[in-house]
């Protein structure tokens, strides 16, 4: 599972990203922040079941403060869209590499509107350039179904989900578009519709620090969930807290100064504070928590050797906290932990009603779970 950030140039990706992969002092225990220039760690809050038990977990990786479990996942800076992508204009190729693999989008978009359709300075317009990113990944999934249409003797369905299986689109998605009506019967019309099912979207409207929220509405309007962030602030805040200036948790709503600062750091740092209060937060874990559960309806499950204490076999407490799409069940969840546990499955066991569950039983949000395996 993976989150992409797309948009057009100079919107503030690499920013986002950069506060999203940033290694605060307390996340710091995992160890590949970048794995690629482009594809980073990240990571999305759980409510940890510890605190049902009473006592602190110890997760192998990620890391769990105050009862939120910061849990990894995957992130790609992908790059830029310029209106032609589909032609071969910018790196329209490389970044339709980059945004197959992506569940869900995260459109990255400058609420000041300072900026064109390429990224230069100059007059912009998010709502516009919402349309155009989304309107060039149609284009270009356009020519693939084209492509796929017309070079296979298979049923549609089928040729189609041979044509897109490399963009993450599964047959399913496919099915439901063809269920549609199409007015214009075009090809266009379908791809936007599949892209609609298959790759839900969430725009984060950057730079909010610097713009007066004119074009929040107007995004909204759109029909997309939509979030105010500020990349800089939550870089900002984040290097503060590793230097140990301030206390800061990811996404929250507030920090706290814990040393001497002079007064150019408090004054920067008290604006940070006045667009806290105002928004929340800075915005950029809210856009990865929604994208990771609320969009691409994924629930984290707590894997267990021992059903009783909640712990592995080193006595490490909830050591591991995985993310499966809903609706997995408890055999492909052992699958999905190793391919042996998968083979070797018996049943599983709720760690909190310690009742058995089968194997096609459906994993809840949150389960703490052992799989019981045969030797
Ligand atoms: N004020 C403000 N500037 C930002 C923010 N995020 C990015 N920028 C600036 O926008 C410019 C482009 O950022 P960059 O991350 O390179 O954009 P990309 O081309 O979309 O990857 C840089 O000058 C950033 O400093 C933000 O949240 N607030
Ligand atoms: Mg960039």
């Amino acid at each position: 599972m993976q989150l992409g950030l797309i948009g057009k140039p100079n919107v503030g990706k690499s920013t986002f990203f950069k506060a999203a992969t940033l290694r605060d002092v307390e996340i710091a225990n995992y160890p590949f922040t970048t794995i690629k220039p482009n594809l980073g760690v990240t990571h999305v809050r759980v409510k940890c079941p510890h605190s049902e038990l009473k006592i602190n977990c110890n997760p192998r990786r990620g890391t769990c403060i105050d009862g939120t479990r910061f849990v990894p996942i995957d992130i790609y800076d992908v790059a830029g869209l310029v209106p032609g992508a589909h032609l071969g204009k910018g790196l329209g190729n490389k970044f339709l590499d980059d945004a197959r693999r992506s569940k869900v989008l995260i459109m990255v978009v400058d609420a000041t509107a300072k900026t064109d359709k390429e990224g230069n300075e100059g007059e912009g317009n998010p709502v516009e350039d919402v349309k155009f990113v989304l309107e060039e990944f149609d284009y270009w999934s356009a020519n693939i179904i084209k492509k796929s249409i017309n070079t296979k003797t298979k049923s549609t369905a089928e040729a189609l989900e041979d044509g897109l299986s490399g963009l993450g689109i599964k047959r399913s998605h496919i099915e439901s578009a063809l269920k549609i009506k199409y007015p214009t019967g075009e090809c266009l019309e379908f791809a936007s519709i599949l892209r609609k099912i298959s790759k839900p979207l969430i725009i984060a409207a950057n730079k909010s620090d610097s713009s007066d929220g004119t074009w929040l509405n107007k995004l909204k309007e759109m029909g997309y969930p939509v979030v105010p962030t500020s990349s800089v602030y939550e870089i900002t805040l984040r290097k503060a807290s590793e230097v140990g200036l301030i206390k800061y948790i990811p996404g929250a709503s507030d920090f706290e100064i814990i040393k001497e600062i002079n007064e150019k750091q408090k004054n920067a740092l008290e604006r940070i504070r006045i667009f806290l209060k105002k928004f929340g937060s800075t915005g950029v874990q809210e856009v990865l928590d929604y994208a990771a559960f609320t969009l691409s309806k994924m629930i984290p499950a707590f894997p267990v050797e021992d059903e009783n204490k909640w712990m592995d076999g080193k006595g490490n407490i909830l050591p591991d906290c995985i993310l499966v799409e809903k609706g997995t069940t408890t055999k492909q969840l052992a699958y999905q932990i190793h391919t042996d546990i998968g083979n070797k499955f018996v049943k599983a066991i709720d760690g909190r009603t310690k009742k058995g569950l089968g194997a096609n039983h459906e994993v809840e949000e949150c389960a703490v779970i052992k799989i019981s395996t045969r030797r």
